[in-house]
């Protein structure tokens, strides 16, 4: 893409009728140019008004100049800074020049008034003109302190708001177009173009004519394109549609205390972060910061097709049908690297074609009719040497239980939930737990060890349910490896699932630490756990 300066430079000269969208911060300047603008007027009176403050120069020049870096720095389309007088004389426009130059600013507007102006449409008659040849001064001066010779300085003729008419006008443009100006901005306070249509008629070709055609805003567009201005400025049409917009939200707000009735209707946070470049900077945190990567992997049990789930799973093993746009699977491994696990296995067996993320490594389990979680569990077990978690491809849960399992620094620590008798799996298998103590606040601090696990223990003995999520140390890999493959001869083996090997730990007094903890997890065995996982995402 050309330089900003020369963007403007073509909109400026071209044959056609070009537009520019008032902006007056970073956001609105990105939200035009992402609606098609070729290019942005830096209204001055958006800018004193997003400040709060009146368009009489109460904002310092340096105040607008650091507004109007943010409105560069978040665009890419060239600016044109309302620099309303100039800010005092010959001296103020030529240091102005360099520091837009410096700040990547495509072209300035000054009009021929003196500082502090106020806006046009405020008595206008009652504002006093530049001399001609003062103007004339600031005008060279801005021009010569140019370094690069596509930067434009538009002079704006304020004659006709000043109520003078058309021959001062003339006579202005001629003088200022002579001192160098690259363009005439005629303006004019009229609810009809007669004026700008007069100015334009007499000064023909001599050099571009913008016009903004605040006040006369029912001109048909074409009426400018006939008449062969340069460039429309809308000047002020951010501002005014964010004042309303924030006037009925802030009233809607007040009125119901409630933020539910706009939540809808406004733009949403992930809106925001999507203007702001956040994709940009998480990219670039990849490539800048040191990786903090977790040593310990995952494993993700996802064999079972989940035949509960009906024809969701004609195609696909259950892991893989989509919540939110995104499968189960994908939810479950975005916990695990928002907790910075880096390697994660998934064992798969059923459509096991359909799971094939390149970022995950796989086990199949091709018996997997046949066999059950254990036989799984041995097929990534015996390719993984460091610290693992293991999960099943059916469970969600929130990654602050890995952290509760990591705090626990014992070699195998399984987490259970508290509230058992609230869970989905109340009238169907679950895991249930009776461990050295039940949980109660007396016992905060204390390690508690399972002693027993399975789907039939009697309710009074039952001190909570496994969330199907475990930690086990690398130190104990080899043990385990060991015991699994010694189950593995056991004619039930194809039937055994994690809890019947836990179990066969607790019988070896291998202590198994319990994690107590209640909530942030769920099943998906049946189509209403589906429903609940999608308020849980
Ligand atoms: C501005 O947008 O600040 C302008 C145009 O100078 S006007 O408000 O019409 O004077
Ligand atoms: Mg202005």
């Amino acid at each position: 893409m050309s330089k900003k300066t020369k963007q403007f430079r073509d909109l400026l000269l071209s044959n056609n009728l070009e537009f520019l969208l008032e902006a007056h911060n970073g956001i609105s300047a990105k939200i035009a140019q992402e609606a098609g603008f070729k290019g942005l007027w830096a209204s001055g009176l958006a800018i004193s008004a997003q400040y709060g403050v009146r368009d009489s120069n109460e904002a310092s020049w340096t105040q607008v100049l650091e507004n109007i870096e943010f409105m560069s720095d978040a665009s890419d389309i060239p600016i044109m800074l309302d620099g309303d007088t100039g800010y005092g004389n010959f001296n103020n426009v030529r240091r102005l020049v360099k520091k837009l130059e410096q700040r990547n600013i495509a072209a300035v507007c000054i009009e021929d008034k003196l500082y502090p102006k106020t806006n046009s449409f405020i008595d206008g008659n009652k504002q006093e003109l530049a001399g001609i040849d003062e103007f004339c001064s600031r005008i060279k001066a801005g021009k010569d302190a140019q370094a690069d010779d596509d930067f434009s300085i538009v002079t704006r003729i304020e004659a006709f708001i000043a109520g003078w008419g058309l021959g001062e006008a003339l006579k202005r443009a001629e003088a200022y177009h002579e001192a160098g100006s690259d363009g005439i901005l005629i303006h004019s306070a009229r609810s009809d173009p007669s004026e700008i249509l007069a100015f334009k008629k007499e000064w023909s070709e001599t050099s571009p004519v913008i016009v903004v055609p605040t006040k006369y805003y029912s001109t048909p567009t074409e009426v400018f394109e006939d008449a062969g201005f340069s460039i429309v400025i809308w000047a002020n049409h951010m501002i005014r549609s964010s004042i309303r917009a924030m006037q009925e939200s802030a009233r809607e707000i007040h009125d119901s205390s409630s933020i539910l009735t706009i939540e809808n209707e406004i733009a949403s946070v992930k809106e925001i972060f999507r203007l702001q470049g956040v994709s940009e900077l998480i990219e670039a945190e990849e490539n800048y910061l040191p990786r903090k990567e977790s040593t310990t992997e995952a494993i993700i049990l996802a064999a079972s097709r989940g035949e509960a789930m009906g024809s969701l799973t004609n195609h696909q093993p259950k892991a893989m049908i989509s919540l939110k746009n995104k499968s189960i699977l994908e939810h479950i491994t975005d916990t695990y690297r928002s907790h910075d696990v880096e390697r994660i296995h998934v064992v798969r067996g059923y459509k096991k074609e359909a799971i094939n993320f390149p970022e995950l490594s796989y086990f199949d389990n091709d018996d997997y009719e046949n066999t059950s979680e254990l036989s799984s569990f041995q097929k990534a077990i015996d390719n993984v040497d460091s610290d693992i978690y293991c999960s099943f491809g059916d469970v969600l849960f929130k990654p602050y239980l890995l952290q509760l399992l990591d705090e626990s620094k014992d070699d195998l620590a399984i987490t259970v939930d508290t509230q058992w008798q609230d869970s989905v799996n109340k009238d169907r298998a679950a895991d249930y737990v009776t461990c050295s103590e039940p949980h109660s606040r007396e016992n905060y601090g204390d390690s508690i060890f399972l002693k027993s696990i399975g789907e039939t223990l009697d309710a009074d003995s039952i001190h909570g349910e496994w969330m199907g999520i475990a930690k086990i140390s690398s130190k104990i890999l080899p043990m385990i490896k060991k015991e699994v493959d010694a189950l593995s001869k056991h004619e039930d083996f194809h039937s055994m699932k994690m809890h019947h090997f836990f179990e066969h730990l607790c019988r070896l007094k291998q202590p198994i630490r319990i994690i107590y903890s209640t909530g942030n997890w769920l099943d998906i065995d049946s189509l209403e756990d589906l429903i609940r996982a999608n308020n849980f995402i």
